[in-house]
This record gives C-alpha cells, sequence and structure tokens, in this order.
C-alpha cells in the first residue's frame, strides 16, 4: 500500500499557517505523543522564524511516557519548551507558566517601558493531535477579545486566556514533511489520516511488525500467541460466510485496538 494522503490544500493551509505565525510570539505545537517525531514538521523554525516553540505532547494518557522522556531532547533548547500534556485532564497553568518564560524577551522589554505586553500564541500540529481540545482546555474562562456580539461566533478571534496571554482561536493544520512512507503510516496509526485512504489489512499487517518488536509483551497480553492478522482472525473467530478468514475486519479491529488504547500505551517515536 502507497499512501497517498498528501493533501492538495497542503501548500494552501502551509502558506496560510506562515501568515498566522507571523502575527504570535509563542507558536504551541501539539504532536501526538503516540508519534512525536512523526507528527513533527522539522521546518518549523523556517516557517516562524525562530519564533519560541512550547512542544505539547499531547495523549500522555495513551503513549508510552517513559519513550517520550526519552526523546526529550528533541523538543528542548533555547526558545524551546516541552510539556507531557493530556488536553482532556491537565491544568492548563503549567503551560501559561511556560508561555511566559518563552516570551520573556517581549515581556522584558515592555516591562522596562512600564507596559504589560500581550503575548499572543496560536495552536498548531497535524489532524486530530487534539488542537481544539488545547484551545478549549486553554479558554476555559476566555473572553473573546475582539468585538464578539451576542449569539454571533466567528472564528479567527483572539481570546484572552488569563496573564496577558492570548490563544487565537482557530488552531492551524501542520503537517510533517512527508515523503516518508513511514511517517505517513505512523500518522494513518493515530488516526492524523483521513480512514477513506487507507488499506487497513495492509497497514494492520505493519503496525503488528512494528509492535512485535518493540511492543511484545502487550500484544501477547492482547492476543495471547497470535502475532499476524490471519492468527488473530483465528483467535477472535471473524470468520466470513464461506468459512474463510475475515482479515478486513480484523485489521480494522488491530488498529481501532491501537487508538484507543487496548493494546496498551504506546510511542513509536
Ligand atoms: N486520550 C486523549 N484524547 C485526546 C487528548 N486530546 C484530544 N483528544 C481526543 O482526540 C480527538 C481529536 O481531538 P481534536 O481536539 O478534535 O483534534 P484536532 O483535529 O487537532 O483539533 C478527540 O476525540 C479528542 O477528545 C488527550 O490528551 N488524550
Ligand atoms: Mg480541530
Amino acid at each position: 500500500m502507497k499512501i497517498n494522503w498528501f493533501p492538495g490544500h497542503m501548500y494552501k493551509a502551509l502558506k496560510e499557517i506562515k501568515e498566522e505565525l507571523k502575527k504570535v510570539d509563542v507558536v504551541l505545537y501539539v504532536l501526538d505523543a503516540r508519534i512525536p517525531l512523526s507528527s513533527l514538521n522539522p521546518k518549523l523554525d523556517e516557517l516562524s522564524e525562530n519564533k519560541p516553540v512550547l512542544y505539547i505532547l499531547n495523549k500522555i494518557d495513551l503513549a508510552d511516557e517513559k519513550r517520550v522522556s526519552a526523546l526529550k531532547e528533541n523538543f528542548k533548547g533555547e526558545n524551546k519548551d516541552y510539556i507531557l500534556y493530556n488536553s482532556n485532564f491537565s491544568k492548563n497553568t503549567l503551560i501559561l507558566d511556560k508561555i511566559k518564560k518563552l516570551a520573556y524577551k517581549k515581556v522584558e522589554k515592555y516591562k522596562a517601558k512600564g507596559v504589560k505586553p500581550t503575548i499572543r500564541c496560536v495552536v498548531v500540529g497535524v489532524p486530530n493531535s487534539g488542537k481544539s481540545s488545547l484551545v478549549n482546555n486553554l479558554c476555559k474562562k476566555a473572553k473573546a477579545v475582539t468585538g464578539n456580539k451576542a449569539g454571533v461566533t466567528k472564528s479567527g478571534q483572539w481570546l484572552n486566556v488569563g496573564d496577558g496571554i492570548e490563544i487565537y482561536d482557530t488552531p492551524g493544520t501542520l503537517y510533517p514533511n512527508i515523503e516518508s512512507q513511514e511517517i505517513a503510516k505512523k500518522l494513518a496509526y493515530v488516526g492524523s489520516v483521513r480512514d477513506e485512504v487507507l488499506e487497513f489489512t495492509s497497514l494492520a499487517t505493519d503496525l503488528l511488525s512494528i509492535l512485535n518488536e518493540k511492543y511484545p509483551s502487550l500484544i501477547s497480553k492482547r492476543y495471547g500467541d497470535a502475532k499476524n492478522l490471519e492468527d488473530i482472525a483465528f483467535l477472535r473467530k471473524y470468520v466470513k460466510a464461506g468459512g474463510e478468514l475475515d482479515l478486513d475486519r480484523t485489521a480494522y479491529m488491530v488498529v481501532d485496538d491501537f487508538r484507543k488504547n487496548r493494546i496498551g500505551k504506546i510511542t513509536l517515536d
């Protein structure tokens, strides 16, 4: 299977992101902690002209925290920081603190003039990484900054989340640079590629081979001695009317098991 998913609108999206990035002081880059390196666009610095970045390693509740921590060097540096996060549950005060630290240059500059600065942020990341959830998580008590008439919900507003920090309410989609099928597949495993363009038998076969190598004990725990699609179909008695093993159904089930955390907490880099 070749995942031909590189969306045509990607180039337009990239141009839009570049425009959005110009308006902000800090970039909030949401990465799926199950595939943190694979959901990262390596050209972000170029796109953002080296703006400070806070990497949100999101869905940490689904990920292998040990493995994520082992990768942390990729997300640290001058102008860069990271946080392990669950957008559905984590308290956002830690994020706000980190944003302030990353924007210290602006804060200092304004302080010297006796003015409290506004720190503007935008959320970016691949589809399904949790960008909207993060915006909601940050904006629990937020008020729209720009004229927001009652009853009219517009997108494209700055939301004041406290501490002089404003978040743009519309996250930007930023894909990793994928000529690589390896990366495309990892995005597919976690649900960041539209399922319609995927062949599940091929996808599940590849996923199982990675998991058998990296997380053999989790695979045995879930599927016993079954290591491949045929064995799992047999084990689960997924059979078609004629008695043939139903590999399509099995494949879908395996990918779904992975996505819903039924195999366990996994990080595939
Ligand atoms: N388990 C878990 N699910 C999350 C987390 N953040 C987001 N989600 C879920 O992931 C799915 C996609 O989230 P969404 O915010 O719509 O992603 P977006 O496409 O990047 O805007 C939704 O079902 C969210 O509830 C998280 O930290 N942990
Ligand atoms: Mg969204």
